[in-house]
């Protein structure tokens, strides 16, 4: 059982909020860098963020799991070379335990409120168990936090078990049920065919056919682990190929989307070898270039597509009624359990409309005309102290988001260094720094295979602004957050005499 802070302080140097991947990595640096003054806190139960919550059957990252870790605490134990969620949550538990942190985490404590005081120069953050005053806030509470709820008619309605895969009912047993997954993007395949051989009946609902290439899993041995476990450097050889590997998409997605036509192939011969039907295959095969939405890992999806209880339906859901989903072709299916595989909100942080900054408004009213947008994606004209790991702009197609959560913590770890030695008590980013970062960005992006290839993704906000994903490769982000550049930012003498924390 994970300890938790019972009672909060007053004020702490450092909040940041979330206990994933980000929000642990910026603790563990924190301590590192001598910042011991922080506190995270988190609004769900543990240490995980999203590999706690989702636990939805067949559950595992889709970047190997020597890239998918912390460069600084490789895990010699991975089962797998795609790790199943409970190792990756078993992963960052342990990890926090190692790290002598976790007397400064607080759970169960959500962020209702946050608001910068120019005055005092502090963030006063409103929690479901308390106030908090702090001089940075650091947010990491992730952009695939908040599902999103399909919008049908009548779904209300249904009388069944109805649920999302990010908030999986474990206690609905489907064995022998009758059951519909709406959705077919990265969490549906995975649980597809784990949910296959149990049900009686499966219904997947397809609105775009997603292009799922082959999953080339290998379970490690005893000797492989024994070897990555006493043979010095072979784990950090292992993921230097894998990064390297996987930059190579880079060019296929921004910049000639033709260079993607060896993963078309792959995806296409996938299809053949999973499914005969010349029918299925057609509605299963994409109508949009490889690339422009997320291009997914499995070697079972397509046969359970093909399995005798799954009926693939392509018509477009009309309503859902007490016991089943109607389509648009007046076909109604029955059904006892819903699953619905939506996705999540992704083209605003679900943390923005609880931020406020210096005049008042919230990162959300902000974000509503003009996209999100941020210097870095981590600082933010306008909220000053505030930073974001996993930002506007910094979300990846092709590997791991370890890579751009590190690059991020580097970065803040040296704005505070340089806060420190400065004495600064309040920065924030040029609006030119800002705007030239972010036009950079939507000029790069005009010629990606995101915006170019034919199709519609959660990359894109409601101004069909790619506001998600980092359209270079990832050694360029590091390299363009190895310091913190105060030139570009307004800094402010700090008001407050250090240790004289209000
Ligand atoms: O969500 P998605 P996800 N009626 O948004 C469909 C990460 N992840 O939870 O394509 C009918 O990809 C929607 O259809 P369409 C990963 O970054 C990682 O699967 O919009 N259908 C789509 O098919 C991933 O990208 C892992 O036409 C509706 C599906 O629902 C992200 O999480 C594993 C609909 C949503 O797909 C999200 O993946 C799992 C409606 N009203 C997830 N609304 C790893 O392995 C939506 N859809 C690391």
């Amino acid at each position: 059982m994970t300890p938790s802070k019972t009672t909060l302080p007053a004020s702490v140097d450092h909040l940041v909020i979330g206990a994933g991947f980000a929000g642990l990595g910026t603790a563990i640096k924190l301590a590192e860098a001598g910042e011991d003054d922080f506190l995270v806190i988190e609004k769900d139960g543990g240490i995980g963020g999203t590999w706690r919550v989702n636990t939805y059957p067949g559950a595992a990252c889709d970047v190997p799991s020597q890239l998918y870790s912390f460069s600084f605490a490789p895990n010699p134990n991975w089962s797998m070379s795609f790790s199943p969620q409970p190792e990756i949550e078993a992963y960052l538990v342990g990890l926090a335990q190692k790290s002598g942190t976790l007397d400064r985490f607080a759970f169960d404590t959500e962020v209702t409120d946050a608001r910068w005081d120019e005055t005092d120069q502090r963030w006063h953050v409103t929690t479901s168990r308390g106030e908090i005053a702090a001089k940075t806030l650091i947010s990491g509470s992730g952009g695939l936090s908040v599902p999103k709820m399909p919008d049908i008619d009548g779904i209300e309605t249904f009388q069944g078990e109805v649920f999302h895969s990010a908030r999986w009912n474990h206690d609905v047993d489907l064995t022998g049920k009758r059951v519909a997954v709406i959705g077919t993007g990265a969490s549906s395949i995975q649980i597809v065919p784990t949910i296959q051989p149990d049900v009686e009946h499966l219904d997947v609902y397809q609105r775009t056919a997603p292009y799922v290439i082959p999953r080339n899993e290998h379970r490690y041995s005893g000797v492989e682990q024994l070897l990555f476990k006493s043979v010095p450097g072979l784990q950090w050889a292992l993921r230097t190929g894998i990064y390297w590997a996987r930059e190579l998409y880079v060019p296929g997605f921004v910049w000639k989307p033709a260079l993607a036509a060896p993963a078309k192939k792959l995806a296409l011969g996938n299809i053949a070898k999973g499914i005969k039907d010349h029918g299925l295959r057609a509605k299963v095969t994409p109508d949009y270039q490889i690339g422009c939405k997320r291009i997914l890992i499995s070697n079972t999806y397509y046969p359970a597509l093909a399995a005798d209880n799954v009926e693939l339906v392509t018509d477009s859901i009309v309503k859902v009624t007490g016991d089943a989903i109607v389509t648009a072709d007046g076909v109604e299916r029955p059904i006892d359990v819903l699953i619905v595989a939506t996705g999540f909100q992704t083209t605003e942080q679900p943390i923005a409309e609880h931020i406020r900054g210096r005049d008042g408004a919230s990162l959300s009213e902000i974000w509503a005309s003009q996209g999100m947008a941020s210097y870095k994606g981590t600082t933010t004209r306008g909220f000053p102290n505030l930073f974001q790991v996993v930002g506007a702009n910094t979300g990846l197609a092709h590997t791991s988001m370890i890579v751009m959560i590190e690059a991020q913590l580097a970065y803040i770890v040296d704005a505070l260094k340089t806060m420190r030695a400065e004495g600064v008590g309040a920065m924030e980013p040029q609006q030119a720094a800002q705007d030239e970062w972010n036009d950079d960005i939507q000029r790069r992006m005009q010629r990606t295979v995101w915006n170019t290839g034919g199709c519609s993704s959660w990359y894109l906000d409601a101004h069909g602004k790619n506001v998600t994903l980092w359209p270079r490769a990832t050694f360029t982000f590091r390299r363009l957050l190895s310091s913190f550049d105060a030139k570009n930012y307004d800094l402010e003498p700090a008001r407050i005499i250090e240790g004289a924390n209000a």
